[in-house]
């Protein structure tokens, strides 16, 4: 157990090496999780899946060596003709149903965490289309923003590469955001890893999720439902701020974003 304890920590620490809200070079691990939800999904991945899958792999190829060395037609030159073993057949279906159990719990708990939205304390619509997000505020009035992805020209970092958008989905920080979702065309699907949030966007239904997230900053996603030829090229680009900021940018965003009122464009041609 102290060998799996090891390297569980070695892993854990992994993704503490590469945090950041960007992907690095030679990342091996999660980024550095934004949400509680997104933290709990690593605590699962790195304390209960990696032993569990470790030790599994490092029994088997024990036991593969064990049989090549032991069994040879050198070393056994007359086989066995055993062909059951009524203790060695429980144990090999107990087991494997027990570790299932164990991976079960926390996993429903973490599922049911995802699917269940808290009290929410701002609603935001995103429209997936082929090849951009639209993203709706619907509580504070009648604007829409559309995202767009910025070419490699127009970048000021080349690590934003297929990442960055002209437009950000902008939310305050430490409050619940509730974010329902659907498309215009086809199957996208809104992802932000740091968020532990991947929901389906599909067209003639409303699909909704939550995130709550810890730290100001800026997070990196991107569809990941295969939706088309341009699918690499939609990203999610979402800004966390401060509370004063948001209420700062949403005023802005109201006059800067605010649909055309068609009636008003026919009133004034008359
Ligand atoms: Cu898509």
């Amino acid at each position: 157990m102290y060998i799996i304890k090891l390297i569980s920590i070695f892993l854990a620490s992994t993704a503490l090496v590469f945090a950041d809200t960007l992907p690095k070079d030679w990342q091996l691990s999660f980024q550095e999780p934004a949400t509680d939800l997104m933290a709990d999904v690593m605590n699962f991945h790195s304390y209960i899946l990696m032993p569990i899958i470790t030790a599994i792999s490092l029994l088997v190829l024990g036991l593969l060596l064990f049989v090549y060395f032991r069994f040879n037609s050198s070393k056994n030159p007359v086989a066995s003709t055993t062909t059951h073993n009524t203790l060695i057949e429980i144990l090999w279906t107990v087991i494997p149903v027990v570790l299932l159990i164990i991976i079960a719990i926390p996993s429903f708990r973490i599922l049911y965490v995802s699917e269940t939205i808290p009290d929410s304390d701002i609603t935001i619509k995103a429209t997936g289309h082929q090849w951009y997000w639209t993203y709706e505020y619907p509580d504070y009035g009648d604007f829409a923003i559309d995202a767009n992805m910025l070419d490699d020209s127009e970048l000021s970092d080349p690590k934003l590469r297929l990442l960055e958008t002209d437009t950000q989905v902008v939310v305050p920080v430490n409050k619940v955001v509730k974010l329902l979702i659907t498309s215009n065309d086809v199957l996208h699907s809104w992802t932000i890893p740091a968020f532990a949030v991947k929901m389906d966007a599909v067209p003639g239904r409303i699909n909704d999720t939550w995130f709550k997230v810890n730290n100001e900053g800026v997070y990196y996603g991107q569809c990941s439902e295969l939706c088309g030829p341009r699918h690499a090229f939609m990203p999610i680009n979402v800004k966390v701020v401060s509370q004063e900021e948001f209420d700062e940018w949403i005023e802005y965003a109201k006059v800067e974003y605010a649909s055309v009122d068609k009636k008003q464009i026919k009133l004034a041609a008359r």
